[in-house]
């Protein structure tokens, strides 16, 4: 049994949103179209505390992009984004809501970051994902959203690495590329970890 994973569809990764990404509206449709193929659709949730240590502000003299340590992992720092309560962590609002099953909210403790849906970044605490998973008896996974290089790439290293038979749909994902080729990069690690990518063009259909 497949399921959806829908990775922080969520206004401020949108363009127009606090830490957008370039033509992050774009994996909406794509999503959209998929969901109908999925007996299981789950969206992730980045749900950050106003102050949040991923948060250049919290960081004084740091910049967005800089890399700061936060409880002993390397942090990049982003501008204050997805605060839960707030319109910028919404899931988009041209996103189906009727055909998603679960919400997955992550990144909610201040002092670590969750790029994966599945785990925090020190894999402290699990998110609740691999449970439901389980519980629906899935074995394979399919995932588009944003963003590629951070969420997207987290969750399905971490979906491989959980057993899971794992397929990132390229034309449903977007990234930030804060350093030219971190997409690619980002593609690569995923390939050679075993992640299959289809890139079948679902725009518009
Ligand atoms: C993300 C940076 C910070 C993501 C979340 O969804 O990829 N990236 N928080
Ligand atoms: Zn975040």
């Amino acid at each position: 049994m497949k399921a959806l994973l829908l990775i922080d569809i969520q206004n401020d990764f949108l363009p127009g949103g606090a830490l957008a990404v370039a033509r992050g509206d774009e994996v909406v449709q794509v999503a959209n179209n998929l969901m109908a193929d999925y007996q299981l659709v789950v969206a992730t949730q980045d749900w950050h505390p106003a102050d949040h240590g991923s948060f250049a502000a919290r960081h004084p003299g740091k910049e967005v992009g800089d890399i700061v340590e936060l409880d002993g992992l390397e942090q990049t720092v982003w501008p204050v984004h997805c605060v839960y309560g707030t319109r910028g962590a919404e899931l988009a609002p041209e996103l189906n809501r009727a055909g998603i099953h679960h919400v997955i909210p992550k990144g909610t403790d201040r002092n670590v970051d969750s790029y994966s849906g599945f785990f925090d970044n020190a894999r402290r605490k699990a998110t609740g994902l691999e449970d439901l998973l389980r519980r629906h008896g899935v074995d394979e996974v399919h995932i588009v959203g944003l963003a590629t290089e951070y969420c997207v790439k987290s969750t399905a290293l971490d979906a491989v690495d959980l057993g899971y038979r794992t397929v990132v749909l390229s034309d449903g994902i977007r990234g930030v590329e804060l350093h030219p080729g971190d997409c690619a990069r980002a593609l690569e690690q995923m390939v050679a970890a075993g992640v299959q990518i289809d890139e079948g063009d679902r725009n518009g259909n």
